[in-house]
């Protein structure tokens, strides 16, 4: 006779991420033992609001040379050391006795920084609103700038935030890369997206949002316009999904009221993330965006990833190793723990 199932929070299983179209293997068992919240010393806010050294701060000497200007609230410059540029470089032709296997081609593309203020101190947790939509217009002025170019075909913004996650520098800033060709992990987004909606007439996200707004299990914080959740095939411990209620495309598209709901959640999520083991909080955040020229057919559903490391405390991080690396990602802690977990979180920052 088949056993009764139990609750989902109880039994090994595997979850289905429908954006990349993967597996995540879930082992809630490995915790059931009660959380004694490892005690994690809170860290230190950094206080040095200019630091001389610092090749991003107001003024000063960045290391190729240039000079910033004495900006007052965001600034972008092209990367001094670009990974990418934006002039045809040719690579050599395939020669006759070359490999199929062995394949290479051009890519352009244009790399971008942006710092969201100029105090060397702060963290999006920890600017106003108001400052955060100024960056959120950054972005969409950037967005519409590269896309502008015929030859760009995506625009990549993305936040390394904290030396864990191998940011060069503490002080508020992103990168931004505008390439010729639209990157696999984008393109996975936008097929499954592109698929589902040929099959179901309906947006991927969008009916996915809706599930998720019903059932709250997995809802961080939202407002009237955006919401963040844990999403249901998380892979990092605190994961979170940061979406537009309204079906949209990038940056661009979004309403002032819009980037102002947008502003105030990555407030309150970064908030919370620090809040949680009361040390600034290491993620990377990215945006995915429709592809420059509209070859999403409208199907692409605007949308932010926060991919944060910690896992027990300011110390104790998830490490992608071992099955991870050779077979598919694992997570012990339910998505639903890690929601119900920020959630109850204050919406006030430790440090102030
Ligand atoms: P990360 O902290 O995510 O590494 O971003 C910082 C970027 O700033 C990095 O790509 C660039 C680096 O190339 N940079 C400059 O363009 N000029 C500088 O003087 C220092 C750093
Ligand atoms: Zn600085």
């Amino acid at each position: 006779m088949p056993a009764t199932p139990r609750p989902l929070d109880l039994v090994p299983h595997r979850r289905y991420n429908p954006l990349l179209r993967e597996w995540i293997l879930v082992s809630p068992q490995r915790t059931q033992r009660p959380w004694q919240g490892e005690t994690s010393k809170s860290a230190p806010i950094a206080s040095l609001a200019y630091d001389p050294t610092c090749y991003l701060c107001p003024g000063n000497a960045r290391s190729g040379g240039v000079h910033n200007p004495d900006y007052k609230s965001v600034f972008a410059f092209d990367n001094d050391f670009p990974a990418l540029l934006p002039d045809e470089q040719p690579v050599p032709a395939p020669s006759p006795d070359d490999s199929p296997l062995l394949v290479a081609e051009p890519e352009r593309g244009i790399c971008r920084v942006l710092c969201f203020h100029p105090n060397h101190s702060l963290t999006l947790a920890r600017m106003t609103v108001p400052e955060i939509a100024t960056v959120v217009d950054a972005w969409a002025f950037e967005t519409a700038a590269l896309g502008e170019r015929p030859f760009i075909n995506h625009v990549q913004i993305f936040e390394n935030r904290g030396a864990m996650m191998g940011a060069s520098n503490p002080h508020p800033h992103c990168q931004i890369w505008a390439t010729e060709h639209i990157p696999d992990e984008s393109l996975r987004e936008l097929a499954a997206q592109q698929e589902y909606h040929a099959e179901h007439q309906s947006c991927l996200l969008c009916d996915y949002l809706a599930t998720e707004v019903t059932q709250q299990a997995r809802i961080v914080v939202e407002n009237d316009l955006f919401v963040a959740l844990v999403p249901y095939w998380a892979v990092w411990p605190f994961e979170t999904l940061v979406l537009p209620r309204r079906h949209l495309g990038d940056f661009t598209a979004l309403t002032p009221a819009e980037r102002t709901a947008l502003a105030a959640i990555l407030k309150a999520v970064t908030t919370r993330y620090d809040n949680l083991f009361q040390v600034p909080f290491p993620y990377c955040l990215g945006f995915h965006q429709r592809p420059t020229h509209g070859q999403d057919n409208g199907c692409m559903h605007f949308h932010a990833h926060f991919y944060p490391p910690l896992l027990r405390s300011a110390e104790i991080r998830k490490f992608m190793v071992g099955f991870e690396m050779f077979a598919q990602p694992q997570r012990d802690l339910t998505p639903e723990t890690a929601a119900a977990r920020l959630r109850a979180l204050p919406d006030k920052h430790y440090a102030d």
